[in-house]
């Protein structure tokens, strides 16, 4: 029976991820922790506890307490929040990072190890459309360089001490549940909720700034599935390309004003962009699709129609 903890509860993956695990693998058998406390609906359907991921010991202890065999390491400061407290953001994405590889070489009971890494992995110098699986990655942000890093240091866990670690690099992910925080793909949630709560946006990134993004239904079920593949079917252990559905901010007003002829967008660029520009526009997953089956459900039409209708149920309009 797996014992699944997750670090990072409440934020945009860990709230949906957390519920999705305990429906697989039943309520009390999923641990949910994050540094500070979480919604309702995780804390009263399943353990929960406060522990932040930097404190190794009491990190330790509860692992070893509840007999956890899986981690999902979702804790981390993302690429808008890191260009502001560069140094801290490093600290704390490296050494949350550090402290679960070594947790998860140390305690034989930990099989396998979920950490998520990033689109932000690539840089300017990366070819920006379909990019491949293995290329030139010169990241120039605070978050991307701690991405990249990790992503070496997960491969060399799982060469040099047989650590099963396994990685996705997820682009933009799109979710009505939680809100995302400090990120630069965050706009693409941001404007559905603008839209229902004001009939209008302003977007931090140009109207011709196509990113890849995800909807966050395909994204847990790609997490989730791999997670379940066979190890001999994995020919990647740093980190996995995903693609998810690229589009730019004109394209997804556009979708929005076929459902709200009203929605207005306005463009205000910010520090942001500069990061946005050195991201890719789009991916090339053919890598995941071959080893572990990646698929999607969702495309752009598909994901506006249902963010706009649960984020109006969700306001009430
Ligand atoms: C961010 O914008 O920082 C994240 C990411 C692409 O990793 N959403």
């Amino acid at each position: 029976m797996e014992r699944i903890m997750i670090i990072g509860c409440s934020g945009q993956i860990g709230s949906e991820l957390t519920m999705e695990l305990r429906k697989m693998y039943g309520n009390e058998n999923v641990f949910a922790t994050d540094i500070k406390m979480a919604p309702s609906y995780i804390t009263e359907s399943g353990p929960f506890q406060v522990i932040d991921v930097m404190d190794n010991k009491r990190l330790i202890h509860f692992v070893i307490r509840n007999k956890i065999t899986q981690i999902y390491h979702l804790a981390a400061v993302l690429s808008g929040n890191a260009e502001k407290l560069p140094i801290q953001a490093w600290d704390i994405n490296m050494q949350s990072l550090m402290n679960i590889l070594d947790l998860a070489r140390e305690v034989d009971e930990v099989k396998k190890v979920f950490w998520p890494s990033s689109i932000a992995v690539f840089g300017p110098t990366t070819p920006r459309h379909n990019t491949p699986q293995l290329t030139v990655m010169e990241p120039n942000t605070v978050y991307g360089i701690s991405k990249q890093a990790g992503e070496r240091w997960v491969e060399y866990y799982h060469k040099r001490y047989g650590v099963d670690v396994r990685s996705i690099r997820y682009p933009g992910l799109i979710s009505h549940k939680t809100e995302a925080g400090g990120g630069t793909t965050d706009y693409a949630v941001e404007i559905f909720y603008e839209a229902v709560r004001n009939g209008k946006y302003e977007c931090f990134l140009s109207e011709n700034t196509a990113l890849p993004m995800m909807f966050m239904e395909d994204a847990i079920k790609a997490t989730i599935d791999l997670m379940e593949a066979d190890h001999s079917k994995l020919s990647i252990h740093s980190s996995y390309n995903v693609a998810g559905i690229s589009f730019d901010p004109k394209e997804i007003s556009n979708e929005i004003k076929k459902l709200m002829p009203e929605f207005e967008i306005t463009y205000k660029p910010d520090f942001r962009q500069a990061i946005a520009d050195s991201w890719p526009a789009s991916i090339d997953d053919s890598v995941a699709k071959k080893d572990w089956g990646l698929n999607y459900k969702y495309d752009l039409k598909t994901m506006t129609e249902v963010m706009l209708r649960e984020i109006k149920t969700k306001l009430g309009k």
